[in-house]
């Protein structure tokens, strides 16, 4: 069954570790991925496929809902509201070149949680005014993932702890081997792009973060 919207703002905010499937950076199929990472640890999941056909988008979005509401795991969209409503999926991630919130939240509903990515304190409270339900901040380190935005450092951790009551998972290059900078400078929740999809061994890289995240 899916959660209600209570039920959703609760689990967002006890998630620990969030895992964006960027289809083309999946070593595995993204089913497969998706499995093992849940598996291994991973509380939320994100489909993210800006370059991929809008049929396999679509189909994705279902397989996966279908997977995470047997698995229990949190699914949330990328930048797609439609598919988001389509797939019944738990919420929209917009970036700040996307949509504005309002109209987002005009096209999700109430009961869809919707998350914003802040490269800074500024539009970390810009989005929590605007009624976000949680904020990806970052790339707190270098990343091919993303690298047209400039890193912001665990700084921006430290500031965002002391200001910010929304939910946020700090994100943009961590790995098992930088994620206590992260830990240190306050954050409790993580998203994790090629650290755990473009690994050999999925369910072991997501094990080792979940690891580090309960020391
Ligand atoms: N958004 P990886 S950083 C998709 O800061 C994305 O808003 C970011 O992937 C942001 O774990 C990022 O491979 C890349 O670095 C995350």
């Amino acid at each position: 069954m899916a959660m209600s919207d209570k039920d959703l703002r609760k689990a967002i905010k006890e998630a620990r570790l969030y895992v964006l499937l960027t289809i083309n950076l999946c070593k595995l199929s993204v089913l497969d991925t998706a499995r093992l990472a849940i598996c291994g640890g991973a509380d939320v999941l994100q489909l993210r496929g800006k370059d991929v056909p809008e049929k396999e988008l679509r189909r994705l979005a279902l397989e996966l809902r279908a997977l995470t509401k047997e698995l229990g795991a949190i699914f949330i969209i990328n930048d797609r509201p439609d598919i988001t409503i389509e797939a019944q999926a738990d919420g929209l991630h917009i970036g700040q070149e996307d949509m504005p919130i309002e109209e987002a939240r005009r096209l999700v509903g109430n009961d869809k949680l919707i998350g914003i990515s802040a490269h800074s304190i500024q539009q970390a409270r810009q989005a929590q005014a605007n009624g976000a339900d949680y904020l990806g901040i970052g790339p707190i380190f270098p990343t091919n993932t993303k690298a047209r935005v400039n890193p912001v450092g665990a700084q921006l951790i430290q500031q965002v702890v002391k200001e910010i009551t929304i939910p946020f998972f700090a994100i943009g290059g961590i790995d098992t081997y930088n994620v206590r900078q992260v830990l240190a400078a306050g954050a409790t929740r993580i998203a994790v792009c090629s650290a755990i999809v473009s690994q050999e061994d999925v369910l072991d890289a997501a094990r080792g973060l979940c690891r580090e995240l309960s020391r």
